[in-house]
């Protein structure tokens, strides 16, 4: 590709002009944008969007993207015009759930640096005088938060991509992507055809038919979602100018599923409180010149009534109004309510940023920009990545269902751990229906069941003495997972691995292409089983992964989603050297991990499975009784035991004969609660939750996977600057005060008063007796013996920075 590719972009909304600014501020300026509607006000959603940009967000990642929308847009104007109002935000409760709630939403921005406050509900008056005192019983205030001008500030940033030399086009229609072997080369238009090195389809919900001109799966759906204005209000009469339109906050008024803004005299209405609407996109054409359609269906009164019930009682400035204008919408939902972000799997050169909301735009856009001019966002965007999916989340029935569903969960107060009700039982280990017999309590993760405890082990007498927590971190919980932990240190268990992603990798140039992409040296005998990383470009952790030798030319990875699959097939040699295939679905893996593992498995095989016979990080091919397994010697619970692998066919097989040889040593089964608190004890990180590409691996503490030695790799550049024992930031363990209190993850943590790093899982540590969190914390309080506060909800819990491990530092119970 030449220095300075040929960039199309499709669409004309806000994400296409923000792209196109970030791109052309980065030097790329041959950027053509094609839009099939007039400009800017092209028909699309962002022509209709009333503009609240709102930062709260669980995801770190979210948040940062509306960060940077705020503080770009602040400083954008169109002829003189704002394109940012910093109005503030305000978030009501009404409820005491939504009360606690806001205590977590409070929490959260105060993890990810954007400053906010809690408010009483006299407060909040003062803050919003609109807002009836007694029908709330607090709120939250983000100063930051404000309104942006979808409008202007797409052609504000339009404006300043075509100085730098992009071109927009109106009125070209796209119907086609055209390619040569796996690279895109151009686009064709209603008006001809566009030659291109790079593709990005900024579509909006339009992404999908894009897509398939591409073939290329955009899991998005279309949705209605009502916007009404009331009349003009006598309370508002004089307060706002034409120009600056609205002074009082943002406001969300999450329990009933509405958010409210001034349009200078009139109060501008979004409701949720309505059925989901999906749209055809096939159904929604393109009538050239109309500005109002096509995102703006006919308003459908009967969807509002309750709403605006609900409005008035909010606000009573509104009993004397009428719903003078409404329509319904549409913009994208996605099956995790994230965006779609990144490169087609099959298609190099066409990338997607769409189910983007104007409150994001401009982060994605930067990061898009950083992303196909760097190399790597320097946003962490796995959340969003386009190839994140597993195959049965592309299924159109899977995507509608999932995407209705956030819809109608989008302010919801929504658990950690709470799985979606439907659809499930996608993906079921050959063990489920035993796991049922053992009355498993199954949560959800991509697709497969997974138990988290047993109901059969609530007999244990380990139960009794599980402490108690509180009311939150008890749902999706039982007694019964600290007793499977505590038997899993005394005896020992069995954990249903099959989730875990399994990559074979195979070929003549197997070994160097996995040495280039990972940080440890796998250039071992056959049978040995190495902790490895993959690194972005620029040294941050994409991944961790183990990886078996299991031939000369075979290897197994124990991987952590598609992503990593997605990385090691984009890198691929083109001469054919190399396979890589998911065996996930083909094969099963039972964890028997205990001190009395090698009790049971031994006596099932004539295969050495001494200490000496068969080593820590060892793997071989073995028959357990009837059943040829894998067995590879290692554990994220931190035990004596072994990972046993069997194809599906055999799984049940392999479950029989492993719990039956184990019933004289007092086995159990064991679920996901338990395996979380034992791996925390071990500080085993948990890609995706403690690290991600954001930290190099010596910041995350596991800088052992890394040997700069071996010669190169990818990622070894970046490392090479970095000095191990001198990182700005670490993650580290606290162990909390409180024997009680279990914190979820996400939490803010204070350094003297001040809040210092955030909290990434954490688990009551059943063997230590000790509530556990993990936490990034700044170097100089990363030490062991500060004191810490961590911000739960409404409490501030006294922790200290402990040494790592908690649990085991000699290894005497994994080595022996
Ligand atoms: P669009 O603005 O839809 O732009 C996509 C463009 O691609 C369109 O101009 C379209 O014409 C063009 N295009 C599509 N297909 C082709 C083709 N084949 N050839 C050429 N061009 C094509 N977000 C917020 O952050 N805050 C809010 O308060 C808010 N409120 C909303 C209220 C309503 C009623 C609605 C409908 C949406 C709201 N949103 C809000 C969401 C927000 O509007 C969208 O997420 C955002 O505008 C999407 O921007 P976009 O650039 O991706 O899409
Ligand atoms: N099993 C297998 N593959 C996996 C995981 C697994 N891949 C993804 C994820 N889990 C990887 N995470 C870890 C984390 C820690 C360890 C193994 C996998 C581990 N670490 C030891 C330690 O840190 O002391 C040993 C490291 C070493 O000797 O290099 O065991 O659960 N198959």
């Amino acid at each position: 590709m030449a220095a300075q590719p040929k960039v199309v972009v499709i669409g004309a909304g806000i994400v296409g002009c923000a792209l196109s600014d970030e791109l052309t501020e980065r030097g790329w300026t041959d950027v053509t944008v094609l839009e099939q509607g007039p400009l800017f006000a092209t028909g699309g959603s962002s022509s209709h969007a009333p503009g609240l940009v709102f930062q709260a967000s669980p995801s770190k990642t979210m948040t940062e993207f509306a960060s940077y929308t705020v503080q770009k847009y602040t400083d954008l104007t169109l002829d003189g015009q704002w394109c940012f109002q910093q109005v503030g935000g305000l978030e009501v409760a009404t409820t005491p759930e939504r009360l606690a709630e806001i205590e977590r939403r409070h929490g959260w921005l105060t993890s990810w640096g954007v400053s906010s406050r809690l408010l009483t509900p006299e407060e909040a008056v003062a803050v919003h005088p609109l807002v009836d005192q007694e029908q709330i019983l607090g709120a939250f205030h983000i100063p930051s938060d404000g309104l942006a001008k979808a409008l202007r500030a797409g052609e504000a940033q339009a404006r300043r991509a075509m100085e730098r030399g992009a071109r927009f086009l109106p009125h070209h229609t796209v119907t086609g992507i055209e390619s040569s072997g796996d690279r895109v080369t151009g686009v064709v238009t209603d008006q001809g055809t566009f030659g291109a090195d790079i593709v990005v389809s900024c579509a909006g919900f339009w992404g999908p038919r894009i897509g398939e001109m591409a073939g290329v799966s955009v899991p998005l759906v279309p949705l209605a979602h009502q916007y009404v204005k009331t009349s003009p209000l006598a309370a508002l009469a004089g307060q706002n100018t034409e120009a600056l339109e609205a002074s009082r906050p943002i406001l969300r008024h999450q329990d009933r599923d509405l958010y409210f803004r001034e349009h200078v005299d009139r109060i501008g209405i979004g409701s949720y409180a309505h059925r989901p609407m999906p749209i055809r996109v096939d159904d929604v054409e393109h009538p050239r010149d109309s500005v109002d359609q096509p995102s703006k269906l006919a308003f459908t009164e009967e969807d509002f009534a309750a709403a605006w019930a609900d409005c008035k009682q909010l606000l009573p400035a509104l009993a004397e109004a009428k719903v003078e204008e409404g329509f319904n919408g549409i913009f994208s939902f996605t099956t995790d309510g994230m965006p779609l972000m990144g490169e087609a799997p099959s298609l190099k050169g066409f990338w997607v940023a769409e189910a983007v909301w104007v409150t994001h735009s401009a982060g994605v856009a930067r990061a898009m920009a950083e992303w196909l001019i760097e190399g790597t966002p320097r946003t962490d965007v796995h959340e969003c990545d386009l190839n994140r999916f597993e195959e049965h989340q592309l299924a159109p029935s899977y995507v509608q269902q999932r995407s209705c569903q956030n819809f109608v969960e989008v302010y919801d107060i929504l658990h950690p751990l709470q799985p979606a009700e439907a659809p499930r039982q996608l993906r079921l280990s050959p063990f489920h229906d035993r796991q049922r017999e053992l009355g498993a309590v199954f949560l959800e993760a991509s697709g497969w069941e997974r138990p988290h405890w047993y109901e059969a082990n609530k007999d244990l007498p380990e139960v009794e003495g599980v402490p108690g927590r509180g009311e939150w971190a008890s749902r999706y919980w039982s007694p019964i997972a600290g007793a499977e932990a505590l038997v899993t240190r005394e005896r020992v268990a069995m954990y249903d691995m099959t989730a875990l992603k399994r990559l074979e990798v195979t070929g003549p140039g197997a070994l160097n292409f996995l040495q280039y992409l990972t940080t440890n040296q796998l250039d071992k005998p056959v049978g040995t089983v190495v902790y490895t990383l993959l690194l972005e470009e620029t040294g941050g952790v994409r991944s961790d992964l183990t990886i078996a030798r299991l031939g000369e030319e075979r290897f197994q990875i124990g991987a952590n989603g598609p992503l990593d699959l997605d990385w090691l097939t984009r890198h691929l040699p083109d001469d054919g050297s190399v396979q890589v295939r998911d065996i996930t679905a083909g094969t099963c893996c039972i964890g028997v991990w205990g001190p009395l593992a090698r009790e049971l498995v031994q006596p099932l095989t004539d295969t050495d499975f001494s200490h000496k016979g068969f080593g820590y990080f060892k793997a071989k091919h073995a028959y357990l009784g009837d059943v040829p397994v894998t067995a590879m010697r290692l554990s994220y619970v931190g035990e004596l035991g072994w990972e046993i692998y069997t194809t599906a066919d055999q799984g049940t097989k392999l479950w029989d004969t492993l719990w039956e040889a184990g019933q004289s040593l007092g086995v159990i089964a064991a679920g996901r609660s338990a395996f979380n608190s034992l791996r925390l004890e071990k500080g085993y990180r948990s890609w995706g939750t403690d690290m991600t590409a954001e930290h190099n691996p010596y910041e995350a503490g596991i800088g052992f996977a890394v040997r700069m030695q071996k010669g190169d790799f990818l990622g070894r550049e970046a490392l090479e600057g970095i000095d191990p024992e001198n990182v700005s930031r670490r993650l580290v363990p606290l162990l909390l005060e409180d024997g009680e209190a279990v914190v979820m993850g996400k939490e803010p943590v204070f350094v003297d008063g001040e809040p210092a790093g955030y909290v990434t899982s954490a688990a009551y540590g059943y063997t230590l007796g000790r509530s556990i969190a993990y936490a990034w914390l700044p170097r100089a309080a990363a030490v062991a013996g500060t004191t810490v506060q961590v911000g739960y909800f409404g409490d501030r819990l006294s922790a200290t920075v402990a040494e790592e491990p908690l649990f085991d530092p000699k290894m005497t119970r994994i080595r022996r």
